[in-house]
């Protein structure tokens, strides 16, 4: 810990019931208690984005950045860089989260050259090492910010100009070592300006089959320096570029299929992506799971008025509850967690607003958590699902799936039958409402 804490106001936060006043307590969260025989510390995987937490500073196309952050001298020096993780332990430490995630750029200022932005990396992650050693705190993943350095204003892998990849390859493999040296359970690729702005000016076949080498490279080096953390794409349709070539689930599997690199991947699935995609959250993770690549989540929400990523705090309990029926209906997370890529609001610009929202995403997520589990003993909702397609478990059904019909015996079927056996109600008010009676 640093000798001055960095917040001084924040006690450790401990769980204290559905009763509580107390702003600085969790009323649901509570790390020890058993859910579906898991505790829910092991259940959520709470992880704290170094990016949003530690680096956003709150502006706005229209404002400069409102945050006050009296441990962060504002400068980009290395020493800041230190001091500033941290920082970042004691604010994770206080709130029990047991994970992080960085950007290699978040995490050290860039230097004047590659060489110098690696050695200012590696004298913050001596810090980060020491950090998680004193605390058991350990990185969900790390990933490599291709974005923000006006060098990538083309792509970084589908840039029009090969040294730029050759960039991005060179700073993804460091990012990949530190996240190795750092034993961390994933490493996460977020093609941020892995589209085009326009079609007349973009060779779209070979900026997509640049993206392909690039993460067959990726995959190739995770096996030479023996890292066997998770791999994520993490979709996004737009914003920063027009087309986001991982523009949702289903662009992402596809890819990852033409490229013959499924096995090596998993998605990192973020909510308010998946609403920019024009999509619910939980059809993404459907989506995912169907294809057994559901690995993580960026748990945040968006503001369905607004056309961009608002990356706000979850606070929606049906939203939680919908991604959590998820997680569990998969049998929980294994490398992956839910991961709060989320940002205060410019006008919550104070320290302790930080420790506002982290308390609110988890406690939401927590009661998701435990409505989930509750909808899933009542069991009503899965047998009505289960009943729907009870056409499907023997005879005709039973045949088609099995491969055994074909249109010649379907035809004989029906031309004997003459007609279909009446269909039910889909009873979508009817389930809503059992819904209601657990949130
Ligand atoms: C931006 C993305 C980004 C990734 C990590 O919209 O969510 O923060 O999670 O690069
Ligand atoms: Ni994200
Ligand atoms: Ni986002």
């Amino acid at each position: 810990m640093p000798e001055q804490p960095a917040f001084p106001e924040l006690p450790e936060i401990s769980y204290e019931g559905p009763d509580s006043k107390n702003p600085l307590a969790f009323r649901h969260y509570s790390p020890g208690e058993v859910i579906e025989g898991r505790t829910m510390r092991d259940h959520l995987r709470f992880s704290v984005v170094y990016w949003h937490t530690f680096r956003n500073p709150l502006g706005d196309p229209f404002g400069v950045g409102t945050a006050a952050r009296p441990w962060d001298d504002g400068s980009s020096s290395v020493e800041n860089a230190r001091r500033r993780a941290r920082a970042a332990f004691e604010f994770m430490e206080k709130l029990g989260v047991p994970f992080y995630a960085f950007h290699d750029r978040d995490l050290a200022p860039e230097g004047a050259t590659l060489r110098e932005s690696n050695r200012n990396l590696d004298a913050v992650v001596e810090v980060l090492k020491e950090e998680q050693q004193r605390t058991g705190i350990r990185l969900l993943w790390g990933t490599a910010c291709l974005f923000v350095h006006p060098r990538f204003v083309h792509g970084a892998s589908t840039s029009c100009n090969a040294d730029v990849f050759a960039y991005a390859a060179a700073q993804v493999k460091k990012a990949m070592e530190i996240t190795h040296e750092l034993g961390g359970e994933g490493y996460t690729f977020w093609g941020g300006r892995e589209g085009y702005t326009s079609l007349l000016n973009t060779d779209l076949k070979r900026e997509l089959d640049h993206l392909g080498r690039f993460l067959r490279m990726a995959v190739d080096y995770r096996r030479r320096i023996g890292f066997e953390g998770q791999f994520y794409i993490e979709p996004k349709p737009k914003e920063p570029t027009k087309h986001q070539y991982d523009s949702d689930a289903a662009a992402c599997l596809n890819f990852l299929r033409e490229y013959d690199l499924l096995d090596h991947f998993k998605l990192n699935i973020e909510t308010n992506h998946a609403t920019l995609a024009g999509h619910t959250v939980e059809h993404e993770l459907e989506t995912a799971i169907a294809a057994g690549a559901l690995g993580s989540i960026d748990a945040n929400m968006g503001d369905l008025l607004l056309g961009w990523d608002t990356d706000q705090f979850p606070t929606d309990i049906y939203q939680t509850t919908q991604v959590m029926l998820r997680v569990l209906g998969m049998g929980g997370f294994t490398s992956g967690g839910l991961n709060f890529d989320a940002k205060v609001r410019r006008e919550s610009f104070e320290p302790m607003d930080l420790a506002y929202a982290h308390i609110a995403g988890m406690d939401t997520f927590a009661r998701g958590l435990k409505i989930a589990a509750a909808i899933r003993a009542d069991g009503r909702l899965k047998s009505f699902v289960r009943e729907r397609y009870a056409s499907w478990d023997s005879g005709i059904g039973a045949q088609i799936e099995s491969g055994e019909a074909d249109f010649g015996s379907l035809e004989r079927y029906m031309l004997e039958k003459g007609e279909v056996d009446p269909n039910s109600s889909g009873r979508q008010e009817f389930l809503e409402n059992i819904i209601n009676q657990f949130v």
